[in-house]
């Protein structure tokens, strides 16, 4: 049998996307079937994106997705030189960046014959982001300027004691920290998500925050790599409960931030950090101006399949199940 050759026979409602993974880290590209968000900025169409959660829960959610998948819905750019605009969703809401994204959606769009090889501009909720297309499988992301918001900050955990760790922004805030209750390794990934969980719930209550007030939805932790070429592996718990399968583009940036705040990596110099499940990213970081970097993060990502989401009329399910 071809592929051709099959179809569910119905007219219910479809939606059309391409999956990825970008060092084992899921990434969803939706094509079609999304609501009309509007056009202007990406960051009023995120707001409008808000108002259609089905979207969201139809094709992030179970049945038809699950935890660890981050999903990518295109939208107008409101800059004409940039390729596309883009709002990363995942099971709990919309994230303000995604560094695996990035990389996942410019090798689909590739893929489907959407762009080319070489530079183009993708525009998110939280600024633009320059992506250079070096092969078919291979991008480097010049994400957005991050920095580091305060250092070694002390936070009380029942269970783990007192942990320590820097909040920096790299596209969405995170609490960096060698304070792991275990070794970073994937035999260990139930107590790190346990761990990571309660540091999680903990920030809020003791009134620990990004600039601004920003909520600090990851948790990354660190340790020491020895595997040779790589600095250090990391561990990073996402804001919907599941851990990045990937080293987190965003979570590299911020990691970058801190490491040129501390002068312990000078401009251009390369960092290779690599996941729990081993997925590498190289980093290196240009100097902005007041305290800010821009990182730029570099992976490989492939495509995994393609195909239709179908809602049928009574079906319970029809916008996903939970959150
Ligand atoms: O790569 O930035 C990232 C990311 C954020 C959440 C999952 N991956």
């Amino acid at each position: 049998m071809s592929t051709a050759d099959f179809s569910v026979q119905s007219s219910c409602e479809r939606i059309a996307y391409v999956d990825s993974h970008t060092a084992g880290e899921p990434t969803r590209l939706i094509l079609s079937g999304a609501p009309d968000l509007g056009g202007g900025s990406v960051a009023k169409q995120r707001d409008r994106l808000r108002e259609h959660d089905w979207l969201r829960r139809c094709v992030i959610l179970e049945p038809r997705g699950h935890e660890a998948i981050v999903g990518a819905v295109l939208c107008e750019a409101e800059d004409p030189t940039a390729a596309c605009g883009v709002i990363f969703i995942n099971n709990t809401g919309i994230l303000g960046m995604c560094g695996h994204g990035t990389i996942g959606v410019a090798v689909t769009l590739h893929a489907i014959g959407r762009i080319g090889l070489g530079q183009h501009r993708f525009e998110t909720p939280v600024g633009p982001v320059d992506v250079a297309l070096l092969s078919p499988h291979r991008v480097a992301i010049e994400n957005v300027p991050s920095f580091r918001h305060r250092k070694k900050v002390a936070v009380e955990v029942e269970g783990l004691g007192t942990i320590t760790g820097d909040i920096a922004w790299g596209g969405n805030w995170f609490f960096l920290s060698e304070d792991a209750p275990c070794p970073i390794r994937p035999e260990h990934i139930p107590q790190l998500l346990d761990a990571a969980a309660r540091v999680r719930r903990e920030l809020p209550r003791a009134g620990i925050t990004g600039a601004a007030d920003g909520e600090i939805d990851h948790i990354e932790f660190f340790e020491h790599s020895d595997t040779p070429g790589v600095h250090i592996r990391n561990f990073v718990f996402c804001p919907g409960g599941a851990f990045d399968r990937s080293p987190c583009g965003t979570g590299t940036s911020a990691k970058l931030a801190c490491l040129a705040a501390d002068g312990k990596l000078a401009p251009g110099e390369t960092w290779v950090q690599e996941s729990v499940l081993g997925g590498r990213f190289e980093g290196r970081y240009q100097p902005v101006g007041e305290g800010k970097v821009i990182p730029t993060i570099t992976g490989e990502a492939f495509v995994t399949a393609e195909g239709f989401f179908i809602r049928q009329p009574g079906d319970p399910f029809r916008e996903g199940m939970g959150r």
